[in-house]
């Protein structure tokens, strides 16, 4: 296959930003149709990709048949719907986080999907591809500097959009840390623990913001997470890992250093678009070259299934003040 033909489904924030992705540095693929029911969005997302057809749902792409393959940059709670009739369809799919936003729906993916009898959703856990978090997965499993004992994750965001709403801050934010917590520590998240911190009066009213969660992963380490969405001076995503021996930290913003004014500036991220750029192209990027030979690289379908039963015990810790136990259902044969 020359070239991977793409269709994009949801042509707002992260859709737009992928469709430009594909067509001017992920080399072996193009988007050949943009799946979006709103015609001012199509119009603008077609303007970035000049082959590409308008669809207005899933199902009309797919019977045109001009698709090899389906990348789903909607909100979660519409994942399902385009899921379903891509894996019926035998086409390999790339699904932004989350699968869905809970463990029942996605349990129904992983059955649909093993119904095919092949892995065809990788999930778009994008901070995997992250070379910190690479680097500190490495770190922490060559045991160089002692166990390790703990983690301190930051995830703040400069503003939300007015879509967002408080189990948001679970479902849809703090699930990055959830997987990749668990992709540091090759543990699974065994409990989760909110508490409040004093309420920015900055958020929006209908947010009670920012929280502390606490996962706690079978093997011990404890890992407290600051989830903050109305930071408003940037985005940073930033991780410290403590370890018996030494401490780690990824995600300090890099860059130019101006010193001016009495002062020493860095640019700070305003956005997990140029935060996660790198990451995002390599993670589109292997997932094209793993589909031209049938397979995936990166997080399957059951990771998505993992990522939103700890979700679900993080809403209910978020709604009730308690540490909650996640319970996971058994992991089928198909993904071992
Ligand atoms: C958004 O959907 C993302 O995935 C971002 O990475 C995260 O920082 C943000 O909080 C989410 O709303």
């Amino acid at each position: 296959m020359s070239e991977l033909k793409i269709a994009v489904v949801g042509a707002g924030l992260m859709g737009a930003d992928h469709i430009i992705r594909i067509e001017n540095r992920i080399v072996g693929a193009q988007v050949a149709a943009v799946v979006e029911p709103d015609e001012g969005r199509a119009k603008a997302a077609l303007a970035d990709a000049p082959n590409a057809k308008w669809y207005p749902n899933i199902e009309a792409a797919i019977a045109d048949g001009g698709i090899d393959a389906v990348l789903i940059a909607t909100p979660g709670q519409f994942h399902e719907p385009v899921l379903l009739p891509a894996l019926g369809a035998g086409l390999p799919i790339l699904c932004e986080k989350p699968l869905t936003p809970d463990a029942e729906s996605s349990l129904r993916i992983v059955e649909a999907e093993i119904a095919t009898g092949k892995q065809l959703i990788q999930v778009g856990f994008m901070r995997r591809f992250d070379a910190g978090y690479m680097e500190l997965r490495e770190l922490i499993a060559s045991g160089s500097q002692g166990e390790l004992l703990g983690l301190h994750c930051a995830h703040r965001n400069p503003a939300v959009p007015d879509t967002y709403h408080n189990d948001m801050l679970i479902f849809d934010s703090i699930v990055h840390e959830i997987d990749v917590v668990r992709f540091l520590t090759d543990s699974p998240i065994k409990s989760v623990e909110v508490k409040y911190m004093k309420r920015n009066e900055l958020s929006p009213d209908k947010l009670l913001e920012p929280i502390l969660a606490l996962l706690e992963t079978e093997s011990g380490v404890l890992a407290t997470v600051e989830m903050n969405v109305s930071v408003q001076f940037g985005y940073q995503v930033k991780t410290e890992a403590v370890f018996q021996k030494g401490i780690a930290e990824i995600g300090r913003t890099a860059g130019l250093n101006l010193f001016a004014g009495g002062q020493i500036a860095t640019a700070e991220h305003m956005s997990f678009k140029t935060r996660f750029a790198a990451a995002y192209d390599s993670q589109i990027q292997r997932w094209v070259n793993a589909v031209k030979i049938g397979k995936i690289d990166g997080p399957n379908a059951w990771d998505g299934y993992l990522a939103a039963a700890a979700v679900e015990a993080g809403l209910s810790a978020l709604h009730s003040g308690e540490k909650v136990a996640a319970n996971y259902e058994k992991k089928p044969a198909f993904y071992r």
